[in-house]
């Protein structure tokens, strides 16, 4: 009796055991700090381990070598604001008629009683940075730029903000911390205006003169370091930004919050102003392509990220944070400066196979490099799953144990670890408020009014009087429009795409067929 009751106890303890190892997953352990890297407008062909070689990524290939490739990962928008809004919200940008490319004074997108990204992560008990460009609006539509600023980033969850307002060529040029413009000046206050411009201020379109990168289009507004922005600007003399230096100020204070949170789970949102307008170089990195200032920022941002890395590596941080690199839309070589972007191109292809590329409702709007890394957590591979940065919130929820779902997001957090290749089934793609439907292999995108090019950048917007059909498993570069040949198809896509589009969608249709 004794004996069997010995062996009783023996293999109750073993069970208990086998039960506790089964159920200490990523939750029970020390949760794992999540870095997103976003990049502005790199193109999905920009990248060495998407195919480019003129432009050396040696630091963005590594997280893709030693991590998983996307090769169909989307931006949720062919720009920047509904991109970022998607990605922190998990909702589509064209639920949200607000969700444009926004001027520097815009007020804040999102909600302050949304469900966010960085607020779920703070539920968990992370700390929660963002870094770089933020392009979501600030304030409440009247903002005092020589006061504390507010809503922002605080208020959708991020504890720790380091930021531009909205874009390098936008005004105004400034750098905010936790609310408060930096090195401002309190006898030299800070106007914006993106309606007229301050007297006795020059701009690039009255004194092209004093510029040191000629504006194309657009970006003939108030001069700063040389270069003509979006907007008009007076004041802030000693809290303008200096582009050169851009680059390695968000990298110093994107290191700064790694080392001042390394003993806690942390979340930091790197949002890098790389490749987008102006380009401007440090002279560290001047002539380390042959595409001029477009390659030479990509190789610098490139740089930051293997700093970052090295920091991370340093602190013994790489077996616990997953990393998450993409871009928020597609490339685009001429967007409003004389920066030898197209002249020194040199056959580059910066969307590589896609067609269209940054305000594209073409796969090169927003098919963009996607890679997550997590040393020691993801089997380095390449995956051909469809996931969309719209599912981050979702996915991120799973891996720390949250119960929150976004709207439109899914969970692919398997599909983002290489457990599963089983990615999104369909997903709609946005740009300028147009939207398609990729489904499976097949792309659909409805009849626009509108021209097929935007001729200033040169891109093509994907606007055509008759639905486009596409099979991107056989024709990756959307040239071959089987709308008449697949009638079926159309039907299904059409369908397909109206049930998430709902009435929103016949608005537009009714709108096209007037
Ligand atoms: C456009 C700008 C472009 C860029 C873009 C925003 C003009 C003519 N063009 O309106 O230069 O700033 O907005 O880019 O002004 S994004 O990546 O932030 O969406
Ligand atoms: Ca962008």
């Amino acid at each position: 009796m004794k004996k069997i009751t010995g062996i009783l106890m023996v293999s109750l303890f073993i069970s208990l055991i086998a039960c506790q190892t089964k159920k200490k997953d990523v939750t029970t352990e020390k949760l794992p700090n999540i870095v997103i890297i976003y990049t502005d407008d790199l193109g999905y062909g920009d990248v060495g381990a998407y195919g480019e070689t003129e432009i050396k990524t040696p630091n963005i290939d590594q997280l893709a070598n030693n991590g998983l490739l996307f090769s169909n990962g989307y931006a949720s928008s062919a720009t920047c604001s509904p991109s970022r809004y998607a990605l922190l919200t998990g909702v589509y940008p064209w639920r949200n008629k607000n969700a444009k490319i926004l001027p520097g004074t815009a007020p804040l997108l999102i909600d302050t009683t949304q469900v966010t990204l960085p607020k779920m992560l703070k539920e968990k008990g992370y700390t929660t940075g963002v870094v770089g460009k933020w392009h979501l609006g600030l304030g409440n539509g009247h903002i005092d730029w020589n006061r504390h600023i507010a809503p922002g980033p605080r208020e959708v969850g991020f504890d720790y903000s380091y930021i531009m307002a909205a874009t390098a060529d936008r005004v105004p040029t400034v750098y905010i911390e936790n609310g408060d413009v930096c090195r401002l000046d309190p006898n030299d206050p800070i106007e914006v205006s993106y309606k007229k411009n301050f007297p006795g201020e020059p701009t690039g379109k009255d004194h092209p003169e004093l510029l040191k990168m000629m504006y194309h289009h657009g970006h003939d507004g108030t001069i700063v370091n040389g270069i003509s922005r979006i907007g008009f600007m007076k004041g802030g003399k000693a809290a303008r930004w200096v582009d050169e230096n851009m680059a390695d100020t968000f990298l110093v204070k994107a290191k700064k919050f790694v080392m001042e949170n390394k003993d806690r789970p942390f979340f930091l949102y790197y949002a890098m102003n790389e490749p987008h307008v102006p380009r401007v170089p440090n002279p560290r990195f001047v002539g380390k392509t042959n595409l001029g200032p477009r390659g030479d920022v990509i190789v610098e941002a490139d740089w930051c990220i293997g700093e970052l890395i090295k920091t991370l590596d340093n602190e013994g941080l790489l077996d616990n944070t997953l990393i998450i690199f993409s871009s928020d839309n597609g490339p685009v070589l001429n967007d409003g400066y004389y920066d030898q972007a197209v002249e020194r191109n040199d056959g580059h292809k910066p969307a590589g196979p896609l067609r269209g590329g940054k305000y594209s409702l073409y796969d090169g709007g927003t098919r963009v490099p996607f890679i997550t890394y997590w040393k020691g957590h993801i089997q380095p591979g390449k995956s051909d799953a469809m996931v969309s940065q719209v599912d981050l919130l979702s996915s991120l929820a799973a891996l720390v144990g949250s119960p929150v779902r976004s709207k439109d997001g899914l969970n692919m957090l398997d599909v983002l670890l290489g457990k599963s290749h089983k990615g999104r089934d369909e997903l709609i793609e946005e740009a300028t408020t147009r939207t398609a439907l990729r489904k499976g292999d097949w792309k659909m995108i409805p009849p626009y009014p509108g021209p097929a090019i935007n001729k200033q950048v040169n891109i093509e917007l994907g606007n055509s009087k008759v639905y486009q059909l596409y099979n991107l498993q056989d024709d990756i570069g959307e040239q071959n429009n089987l709308a008449e040949k697949e009638k079926q198809k159309l039907k299904e896509m059409m369908q397909a795409f109206e049930k998430i589009r709902g009435k929103n969608y016949k608005k537009t249709e009714k709108l096209i067929l007037k």
